[in-house]
């Protein structure tokens, strides 16, 4: 699989994984690309905005979110993959099922991102060694129906050392079944059995997540807890597609903190944050370069 060398190869900034959901139900644009066109359409647009890479999902995950037939799932992302994929696009999957992985791969995927991180499906961890896929591995506890149940972090360290934890046993299990290390990603699973406070804990110590020593992708965008932060004085939570000035504040913070790939809804936005950031780093070293002479 030619995958991992341009999916690895050092890039100076974050990749950026532009989203296409193909479901009638995602909490943020749920039925916007439901039909194969649109979702195709979209997938260009995002191109064009600068994503390196199309994260395909058919599974809503939603908080109290009910799974469709692996069938229906089937359905909504592999011709859209395909179609994408066919045109020069490097696509990700976002399933946490191994027969939309096998399928997906099939159809032209070369990443598995898999938000259970291999917990929902015994024969996924196989299916991707087998593949020789790159996989990404969130952090998660349980379906999303009863997810919120699950956000208790009452052991000493908290959230991080909990989160931590868990991925690290994750990987464990990466590895005995076959998956090289180098080509594991690891996700910190914002908003994902975890409550506002979590997730901004877990933003602030990325560098514990990174030193599992395994590239670091996030997913902050248009998520509850931006809402959150943003509420009006009457404590309602800013609508979805009133968030994306927020999301880019944390694209820039991860670009600091040298991620891997960052998940976001609007390429665009994140992109031209990356690049200032990028700029100014240049800047940076070139100042203290003088400054040392
Ligand atoms: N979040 C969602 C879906 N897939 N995958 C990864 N790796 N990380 C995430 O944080 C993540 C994900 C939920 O968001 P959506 O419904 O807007 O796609």
């Amino acid at each position: 699989m030619a995958a991992p060398a341009t999916l690895f190869a050092p890039l100076g900034r974050p990749r950026l994984m532009g989203v296409v959901n193909v479901t009638p139900d995602s909490f943020s644009d749920g039925g916007r690309w439901v039909e194969p066109d649109a979702a195709i359409a979209h997938g260009h647009d995002l191109l064009a905005d600068g994503a390196d890479i199309l994260d395909i999902g058919g599974e809503s995950t939603r908080p109290g979110a009910t799974r469709p037939l692996v069938e229906e799932e089937l359905g909504r992302v592999v011709p859209v993959i395909r179609a994408l994929a066919g045109s020069g696009a490097v696509v990700s999957v976002d399933t946490m099922r191994s027969q939309v992985a096998e399928a997906a791969l099939a159809a032209g995927a070369v990443l598995v991102n898999d938000v259970s991180g291999g917990l929902a499906d015994p024969r996924m961890l196989d299916v991707v060694a087998d593949a020789g896929a790159p996989y990404v591995a969130m952090h998660w506890r349980g379906h999303s129906d009863h997810m919120r149940d699950l956000a208790r972090y009452d052991d000493p360290g908290g959230v991080v050392a909990a989160v931590c934890d868990e991925l690290a046993r994750r990987v464990d299990a990466m590895l005995a079944a076959g998956i090289d290390a180098d080509r594991i990603v690891l996700d910190p699973g914002l908003g994902f059995a975890k409550k506002p406070a979590h997730n901004w804990e877990l933003l602030a110590a990325l560098d514990r997540v990174a030193a599992l020593g395994y590239p670091v992708l996030v997913g902050a965008s248009r998520k509850s807890f931006l809402g959150s932060l943003l509420a009006d004085e009457g404590g309602a939570p800013r609508p979805v597609d009133r968030r994306e000035d927020a999301n880019t504040a944390v694209s820039v913070h991860l670009a600091q903190q040298g991620v891997w790939g960052i998940r976001v809804h609007d390429v665009r936005a994140s992109r031209d944050a990356i690049s200032v950031v990028e700029r100014l780093a240049v800047d940076t070293r070139n100042r203290v370069q003088v400054e040392a002479k």
